[in-house]
């Protein structure tokens, strides 16, 4: 197949390329390094070092003797290139990777709301009118997240993949049943910005009967693939840093470290979670089983399992006799909730998820001990804060 990998240089992206390409597809990677001019804005960058996107292209040819196209475009900007681009290439999937991803990031400053909630949107708009304009049938697949139903708890319930049926009583006494896309409750301006894509995404697929899949996707955690342990110029990303470094990879390098554990508050905040390789396999199981059209986005719960963040630190903490630090929670947040989501349609078409586990934490730890003469700890606290300075 031909395929287009937007944020190719990413910490999903690139491994996907690398898998991608070894099937023997005809990879072509848009991205405009972003996340890289992100690295250099925070002062910081990945713990493995990681090349830049050239040089990992070369090593990977000259390894596998595989071409993977690349070209820089900013996808919320350029969108007439982009365009053209599509009628030459005539992709028949286009994953779409590339969006501000970090919760802590979007919530440092007005600028960096501007910036999250613009790009994220714009591109999701540009992306979809330009497969319109350009006159290709393509299928687009899309990580968007768990986090856009927000973390309330909810005892006896579940989430379910994207849509739920509801009963509608009008104040006139008319009652309509409707199937409606699940209620969003983001709870940063990042997940905010993917519930505003899911309502691009019913736009486009309701009016212009697109092919368009939404994974709302756990917490990722691992680093390195089959494909990207072939050689150092191939390393993929490892973030540890407050706005980058998610739960599990932080633990993981904290604990390589022996820096106490950074839990927010309690712990008792229960995420969904989800390992880097099944992440691409989820992907190409979208890729792979394409829906009938018919009007509507098809969505999916991309997740593994779900542990709270205290029962993270936990095995952590028990396979490096790291200490825990309960320090007081930067977000806005609820202390403690449930979470139940349905994952049934992946596992039904293939996903056999790894789950997280002590030998787990100690794969990762070997390759975050092999790297973190690389951190500046100085970087490691989670500086943005959710509350309003009028609080
Ligand atoms: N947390 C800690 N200590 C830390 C870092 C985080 O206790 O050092 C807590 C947070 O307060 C939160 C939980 O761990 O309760 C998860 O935080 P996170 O930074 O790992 O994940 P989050 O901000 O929710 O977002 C991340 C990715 C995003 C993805 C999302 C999946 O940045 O791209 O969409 O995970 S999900 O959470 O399912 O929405």
């Amino acid at each position: 197949m031909k395929i287009i990998v937007l944020g190719g240089d990413g910490f999903i992206g690139w491994p996907l390329s690398l898998d991608l390409s070894k099937e023997g597809h005809e990879v072509y990677i848009i991205d405009n390094l972003t996340r890289r001019s992100i690295d250099k804005e925070l002062n910081v960058s990945s713990l493995t070092p990681i090349k830049d996107l050239n040089s990992r292209l070369a090593t990977w040819k000259r390894l596998t003797n595989h071409d993977i196209n690349y070209v820089n475009i900013n996808i919320d900007k350029d969108y007439e290139i982009f365009q053209n681009l599509l009628k030459e290439f005539r992709p028949d999937v286009i994953f779409h990777l590339a969006e501000y991803k970090s919760a802590p990031y979007s919530m440092r400053s007005a600028y960096h709301k501007i910036e999250t909630v613009g790009h994220n949107i714009n591109a999701a708009n540009v992306i979809l009118s330009s497969i319109i304009e350009s006159e290709i049938e393509t299928h687009l697949i899309h990580i968007g997240t768990m986090g856009v139903y927000g973390y309330s708890s909810m005892k006896n319930t579940y989430i379910p993949e994207g849509y739920i049926d509801v009963d509608i009583n009008y104040e006139n006494g008319f009652k309509e049943k409707r199937n409606i896309l699940y209620p969003f409750n983001p709870g940063s301006i990042y997940h905010l910005s993917k519930s505003l894509d899911n309502l691009i995404f019913q736009f486009y697929a309701k009016n212009d009967n697109l092919q368009i899949t939404d994974l709302h996707q756990g917490i990722v955690w691992g680093c390195q693939t089959d494909l990207t342990i072939l050689h150092e110029d191939l390393i993929n990303r490892f973030d540890y840093d407050g706005d980058y470094g998610t739960v599990l990879n932080r633990f993981i390098i904290q604990a390589s470290l022996d820096y106490p554990l950074t839990v927010h508050g309690s712990g008792g905040q229960t995420r969904a979670l989800i390992n880097l390789k099944d992440t691409i396999k989820c992907l190409k199981i979208a890729m792979n089983n394409k829906h009938e059209k018919n009007n509507k986005v098809r969505i999916f719960n991309q997740l593994s399992e779900t542990k709270t963040v205290k029962e993270i630190a936990s095995i952590i903490s028990h396979v490096s006799n790291t200490k825990i630090d309960n320090i007081k929670n930067p977000r806005n947040e609820d202390s403690e909730n449930d979470l139940v989501a349905k994952n049934n349609s992946l596992i039904r078409l293939g996903l056999d998820p790894i789950m997280f586990n002590e030998n787990e934490a100690l794969g990762l730890l070997e390759i975050a001990h092999k790297y973190n003469k690389n951190c500046d700890i100085s970087k490691i606290p989670s500086q943005p804060s959710w509350k309003n300075n009028n609080n």
